[in-house]
C-alpha cells in the first residue's frame, strides 16, 4: 500500500476537497482488469469504476476510437452540427430500441434529463396541472448527487444540510409493488424513476415481478416508467439492460458510466418521439454533451455491445463468481446478492466492516468498494477471466 505521504495523496490532502475517502492505493497505470499503483504494485480491479469500467481499462478499439478522433475533431458545442453525433444517436436508438435519445454527459445530468422530460411530458401531454407533477421514487435509491436528486434520497449522507429540497417527489419502498403502484394511481403522477438492480443499496435484486407489476401499472395509469440503468445497464448484468431480464421496456433509459468506455464522461437518455419529443430547441442541453470524442467512443461502446459478447461474459462468468462467492465460510458472509457479474457481499458484522474487509482485500492485491455497513460490491470489468475470479475469492477467503 502506498504511503499516505506521499507526494500525490499529500497534495490531495492539502489541495482537493474531502469528498470521499480513498483507499490508501495510488494508481498510476491500468489495462484490462489489472491497474498498477506508483511502487509497482499490482491490483486486480474488483469495482471497475462502479461499471465505468465495464469493458475494462483502456479497451485497445475504444482507445483507438478516441484516438482517431483526438487527432480530427473534440468539441463543436451544439450550435452546430459534427460528422459523428447523428451516427451515434443512431446507434444508440437502435441499441435502446427508442426512436431518438439526448445526449449528456454524467449519470446526474441523464437522471435531471429524465425529470425534467417526464415533467414537461405530464404537463403537455398528460394534462397534469402545471406545477403539480409528481414522480414517484424507491428508498435506498442512488440516482445522482445534485440537489434535485438528493432531495429525494432516504441516505442521510446524501441528503442531510444541503436543503431546501426539490418538491415534487415521493419516495416508497423499494420492491413494494403495491405502495409503488398506490402512486402511480395519482393523477399528479407523471414518471415512476426506478433502478431495475439497486447499486449503491448494496446490489439489491427487486422481487421476481417487480418490474414487469411497475411496467403493468405506469402503461394502465398513463404515467412513464424511468429505468435508471446508469449502473446496471450496457452489459452488467448479462443483459444489455437489465430491465430485459423480467421482459420489461421502460418509456424512458437513463444511461451513463460504461457509454463512455471508462475514457470520457458520456451519457444519454433514450425515448420515443412522443415522450423525448416535448423538449424543444433552447430547452434543455449541456456545453459537451454529445462531444465528438465522446459521440466516437459512444459509438465504438455500441458496436462493442451490439456483438453481444460483453453479455455473454457477464452471464457465464457471473454464474461463475456467484459460485464462487457461495462456497465462503457461512459464519462469515452473511448474504450474497446480484445478477450477472454483479455481487453484492454481507459479512458478518464480527467479521468488521466493509470498509475494512476493502483495505486488507487491498493489502492482497484486490480493489473492491463498501457500500453501507458490511457490504461490498464486486463489479469487475467484463473482460475478467474465471482464474481471475478464482484470485478474487481467494483473497477474500484469505482476508476472512
Ligand atoms: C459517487 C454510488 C454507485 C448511479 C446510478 C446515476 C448515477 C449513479 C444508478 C449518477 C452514480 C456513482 C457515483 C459515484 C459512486 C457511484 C455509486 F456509490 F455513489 F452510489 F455506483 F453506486 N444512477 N453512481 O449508480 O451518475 O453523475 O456519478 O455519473 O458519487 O461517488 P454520475
Amino acid at each position: 500500500m502506498t504511503s499516505l505521504t506521499s507526494t500525490p495523496v499529500s497534495y490531495a490532502e492539502a489541495h482537493a476537497a474531502h469528498n470521499y475517502h480513498p483507499l490508501p492505493v495510488v494508481i498510476a497505470e491500468a489495462e484490462g482488469s489489472w491497474v498498477t499503483d506508483v511502487d509497482g504494485k499490482r491490483y486486480l480491479d474488483m469495482l471497475a469504476g462502479y461499471s465505468a469500467l465495464n469493458f475494462g481499462h483502456r479497451h485497445p478499439a475504444l482507445v483507438a476510437a478516441a484516438t482517431e478522433q483526438l487527432s480530427r475533431l473534440t468539441l463543436t458545442s451544439r450550435a452546430f452540427h459534427h460528422d459523428r453525433f447523428g451516427e451515434f444517436c443512431e446507434k444508440l436508438a437502435r441499441l435502446t430500441g427508442k426512436d431518438a435519445v439526448l445526449p449528456m454527459n454524467t449519470g446526474a445530468e441523464a437522471v435531471e434529463t429524465a425529470i425534467k422530460v417526464a415533467r414537461k411530458w405530464g404537463y403537455q401531454v398528460k394534462g397534469v396541472p402545471d406545477g403539480q407533477a409528481r414522480i414517484v421514487a424507491c428508498g435506498g435509491n442512488f440516482h445522482g448527487r445534485t440537489v434535485s436528486i438528493i432531495s429525494f434520497s432516504t441516505d442521510p449522507d446524501a441528503r442531510a444540510d444541503f436543503g431546501p429540497y426539490t418538491p415534487g417527489f415521493v419516495v416508497v419502498p423499494y420492491g413494494d409493488l403495491d405502495a409503488v403502484t398506490r402512486e402511480i394511481a395519482d393523477e399528479r403522477t407523471v414518471a415512476v424513476l426506478v433502478e431495475p438492480i439497486q447499486g449503491e443499496a448494496g446490489v439489491i435484486v427487486p422481487p421476481a415481478g417487480y418490474l414487469a407489476g411497475i411496467r403493468e401499472a405506469c402503461t394502465r395509469h398513463n404515467v412513464l416508467m424511468l429505468a435508471d440503468e446508469v449502473q446496471s445497464g450496457l452489459g452488467r448484468t448479462g443483459a444489455t439492460f437489465a430491465c430485459e431480464h423480467e421482459g420489461v421496456v421502460p418509456d424512458l433509459y437513463v444511461l451513463g458510466k460504461a457509454l463512455g468506455g471508462g475514457i470520457l464522461p458520456v451519457s444519454a437518455v433514450a425515448a420515443d418521439w412522443p415522450v423525448l419529443g416535448v423538449i424543444k430547441p433552447g430547452e434543455h442541453g449541456s456545453t459537451f454533451g454529445g462531444n465528438a470524442l465522446a459521440c466516437a467512443v459512444g459509438s465504438a461502446v455500441v458496436d462493442l455491445l451490439e456483438t453481444g459478447e460483453f453479455q455473454r461474459r457477464a452471464t457465464e462468468l457471473g454464474e461463475h463468481l456467484h459460485a464462487r462467492l457461495r462456497t465462503l465460510p457461512a459464519d462469515a458472509v452473511t448474504a450474497v446478492r446480484g445478477r450477472g457479474l454483479w455481487a453484492g457481499v454481507e459479512f458478518a458484522t464480527a467479521v468488521g466492516t466493509g470498509r475494512q474487509v476493502c483495505e486488507r482485500l487491498a493489502e492482497h492485491g484486490v480493489l473492491a468498494k463498501d457500500t453501507h455497513g458490511s457490504t461490498i460490491r464486486l463489479a469487475p470489468p467484463i473482460v475478467i477471466t474465471a482464474d481471475e475470479i478464482d484470485f478474487a475469492v481467494e483473497q477474500i477467503r484469505a482476508v476472512l
